[in-house]
């Protein structure tokens, strides 16, 4: 089942493939005097896939307001159709990551509804950081972490029940990110929060299936603003250890001090083994979940030069999953989502492009100028023909956006799914 009628499709793919294929016959002639077969990049761009958060597609809000749009998903089935016509214009976002219990709803169907749209399911997300109706115990004061042993025996309970859940969907891996933490100097001792954490954690692991991977994803600060109990990359790392080796570090993009040089932590994991994967996005502040690549483009790029190196060198253990998790506050999220999946593609297509062998070379003779200056030509490339050649090629929109906009979706499913009110505040 396609969301978006294959005439809408055609029609606008028609008008833009004649100009389409001479950017790429001339890109293709640029790329052969730097050695490169724009086919072969073009292969491994077709190959590439990022999973597009189910909690993306509603438009996010600020702990200030929300403000919805028109045709809002009402459930997992409704978000899921949104993914599908992400996929079927891109063909870059093959897999949905679901968020628990946001998104909790009787697997088969779940299943069934993914299948119908040529969907897979990515990694399990749970959710310990708010209270659900309900509930027995209270989060307000940490999950994993709480000084409270049955609180933290709920939350474990609760990423079983996530495993359980993926296991029925064909998930292969739980992602745990946790707001645990403290606001005052003195109100948690970081050592037994710690302790109390890893024990948690471990009876997580316990029950992971083998051919399951857990990522745990840290964040410096938000909501918990004096203290967090996995607040960097050294804490994920050592968890990742404690753990074992099914146990990874997760990596989004949003949660780091800004300046940080994220793409030399992304290069130490790699180096140690513990790369689980990415929750792509972009910021200027904090954790803006703003759309990846809109803001600091060249900083996504030296990510996938990294990830890039390691793929060529075969680094051992070597296989992140690729995630986007961004929050649209003032844009339709189809379209943010498809452009996002394009920026990580595009990345991905430059960092191809990387003369690996003269830049060893400059290192190795230690000429700074034309080392980073190898990195900036393959930055300054525009890989866009190889991206849109390669969306063509699969039956997806060289314009998604254009094509998106031509077909009336948002207006068409505003008619079936409800408005929604933004009054009462905002959200996560
Ligand atoms: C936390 C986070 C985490 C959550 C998502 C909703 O800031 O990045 O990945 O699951 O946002
Ligand atoms: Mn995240
Ligand atoms: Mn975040």
């Amino acid at each position: 089942m396609t969301m978006i009628s294959k005439d809408v499709l055609e029609k606008d793919n028609s008008a833009r493939e004649s100009a389409l294929r001479q950017d790429y016959d001339h890109l293709g002639e640029q790329l052969a005097r730097r050695s490169i077969a724009i086919d072969e990049v073009k292969a491994r761009v077709s190959a590439y896939g990022v999973a597009v958060p189910s909690w993306g597609v509603g438009t996010g809000g600020t702990r200030f307001a929300r403000f919805p749009g028109a045709g809002e998903p009402r459930h997992i089935f409704d978000k899921l159709e949104d993914c599908g016509v992400i996929q079927q214009l891109t063909r870059a976002t093959p897999a949905v990551s679901l968020h628990i219990p946001w998104d909790k709803d009787d697997p088969k169907a779940l299943l069934a509804k993914a299948e119908e749209l040529g969907l897979t399911f990515d990694a399990m997300n749970s959710n310990t950081f708010q209270d659900q109706d309900g509930q027995e115990k209270s989060y307000k004061f940490g999950s994993l972490s709480h000084t409270d042993a049955a609180t933290r025996a709920q939350a474990v309970e609760h990423n079983l029940e996530c495993i359980e859940i993926g296991k029925a969907i064909g998930s292969k891996a739980l992602t745990i990110w946790i707001g645990d933490g403290s606001n005052f100097p003195g109100q948690a001792n970081f050592t037994r929060q710690f302790e109390r954490y890893l024990g948690a954690a471990k009876q997580i692991y316990a029950a992971l299936p083998g051919d399951w991977r857990l990522f745990t994803e840290h964040k410096m600060y938000e909501p918990a603003f004096y203290s967090t109990v996995v607040q960097d990359w050294g804490t994920n790392y050592m968890i990742a250890q404690e753990l074992g080796d099914q146990a990874y570090c997760l990596v989004d993009l949003g949660h780091h001090a800004p300046n940080v040089n994220i793409e030399m932590i992304v290069a130490r994991l790699i180096q140690f083994g513990k790369l689980g994967g990415f929750h792509f996005n972009d910021s200027k502040y904090g954790d803006d979940d703003l759309d990846t690549g809109s803001i600091d483009p060249y900083r996504l790029f030296l990510v996938f030069n990294e990830l890039v190196d390691a793929e060529t060198r075969r680094a051992p253990g070597f296989n992140p999953a690729h995630m986007l998790d961004q929050s649209h506050n003032v844009t339709d999220p189809i379209e943010s989502l498809m452009v996002s999946a394009m920026e990580v593609q595009r990345a991905y297509a430059q960092a191809l492009l990387v003369d690996r062998k003269a830049l060893e070379g400059f290192q190795e003779s230690n000429d700074a100028l034309m080392a980073t200056g190898t990195l900036k030509t393959a930055f300054r490339t525009d890989v866009e023909p190889i991206l849109a050649m390669a969306r063509l090629e699969q039956g997806a929109a060289i314009d998604p956006v254009a094509t998106y906009r031509a077909s009336g979706y948002r207006a068409k499913v505003a008619g079936i799914r409800p408005a929604v009110s933004g009054a009462g505040g905002g959200i996560v």
